[in-house]
């Protein structure tokens, strides 16, 4: 009886396991045909290289743009069975049928902003209405007792102040010009439509961002697994020590950090959680009654700390109205793949 070696048989199923792999974005040189002879039946055949209307050209399975990821199609786990905060709907754990899409690799910064607004003339909802809402620890002491009325009632470290737009997103004499790499914030859900449609693209869905949160892994809190710190190491820009006045930035960053830090899962996702919340496209309902006016938002932010806001988990979901803004909340594109 000859010895079947489980290795070579092991070894080959890894292979055509990576080769299966939709690593689409990895070498935009790549061609298609290098890919030509792993094709067995048409369900094994990796996403990425499908035969769309015959018309095969690398660019029909990469992205054209390399700052984005291809997440393939499928039905995946949302959601949880394990709320933290049940009031907000994270549960329960579902199954969600998503297409394949491709997502920004980062949250959309300042510069590209700045190139949107740059083309087109756009006026943010916050520069029309001629403020937005600042974290209390970048403003001075005066501007706190100035602004003390404005205050948001059930978060008074929010304050409403004149003259705060995604252009000094730090504090009124603070710039963008300090800031290129860092998220765009003081964006509404409609500014957040509008750069997307402009570039092409859309928001994500909320499932189709809590898929590329995820990462391809099941039922873990974070897009890279359980441990908040693997390695004792920091994975996510979030709030440490006490607060809301005595952030130790031990993550390095006391406010937002660039958009290309904290690489977070396989899909090669930077920041989704953390940093900045990100504006889905899905609406937020309330009792199972849609309203148009609050859209889902996720992520968490670099204000979040585990005490009052662990909601830098895939499945935490919070809300704000389409034309609020503030300075921890901005967003990421989608595109149909
Ligand atoms: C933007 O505004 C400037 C100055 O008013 C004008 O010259 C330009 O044509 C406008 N561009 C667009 C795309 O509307
Ligand atoms: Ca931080
Ligand atoms: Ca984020």
């Amino acid at each position: 009886m000859p010895q079947i070696n489980f290795g070579v048989i092991y070894f080959c199923f890894l292979l055509s396991w990576v080769y299966s792999d939709c690593g689409c974005n990895k070498d935009l040189n790549r061609k298609y045909e290098e890919f030509g002879t792993i094709s067995t039946s048409s369900n094994e055949v990796p996403v990425c290289k499908r035969d769309k209307q015959n018309n095969l050209h690398y660019r029909d399975y990469y992205p054209e743009d390399p700052t984005m990821s291809f997440i393939p199609g499928g039905s995946y786990l949302i959601g949880t069975d394990e709320p933290h905060f049940q009031s907000d709907g994270e549960a329960p754990e579902r199954l969600a049928k998503v297409s394949d899409f491709y997502i920004d690799k980062y949250e959309v910064s300042n510069a590209k902003f700045y190139d949107f607004v740059k083309k087109t003339n756009y006026t943010t909802e916050a520069e029309i209405y001629g403020d937005s809402f600042l974290f209390k620890t970048l403003l001075t002491s005066e501007m706190q007792k100035e602004y003390e009325d404005f205050r948001v009632v059930s978060a008074p470290w929010w304050f409403k102040v004149k003259g705060i737009s995604w252009r000094n997103p730090h504090g009124l004499h603070s710039s963008i010009k300090d800031f290129w790499d860092h998220p765009v914030v003081h964006v509404s859900w409609n500014d957040a439509v509008a750069y997307c449609l402009w570039a092409g693209k859309r928001l994500p869905t909320e499932a189709e961002w809590e898929v590329a949160c995820r990462g391809g892994k099941k039922r873990k809190l974070f897009p890279w697994g359980n441990k908040l710190k693997p390695r004792g190491k920091h994975w996510l820009n979030i709030w440490q020590g006490d607060f809301p006045d005595g952030n130790t930035a031990e993550d390095g960053y006391g406010i937002t950090s660039p958009v290309n830090k904290f690489r977070q899962n396989d899909y090669d996702i930077y920041n989704i959680v953390g940093n900045v919340w990100e504006w889905t496209h899905d609406v937020w309902k309330r009792n199972d009654e849609s309203t148009n006016a609050e859209h889902v938002k996720k992520g968490g932010s670099y204000l979040c700390h585990k005490s009052y806001c662990y909601r830098y988990r895939c499945a935490a979901r919070s809300q704000n109205t389409a034309d609020s803004s503030s300075g921890n909340l901005g967003f990421r594109c989608a595109k149909d793949a």
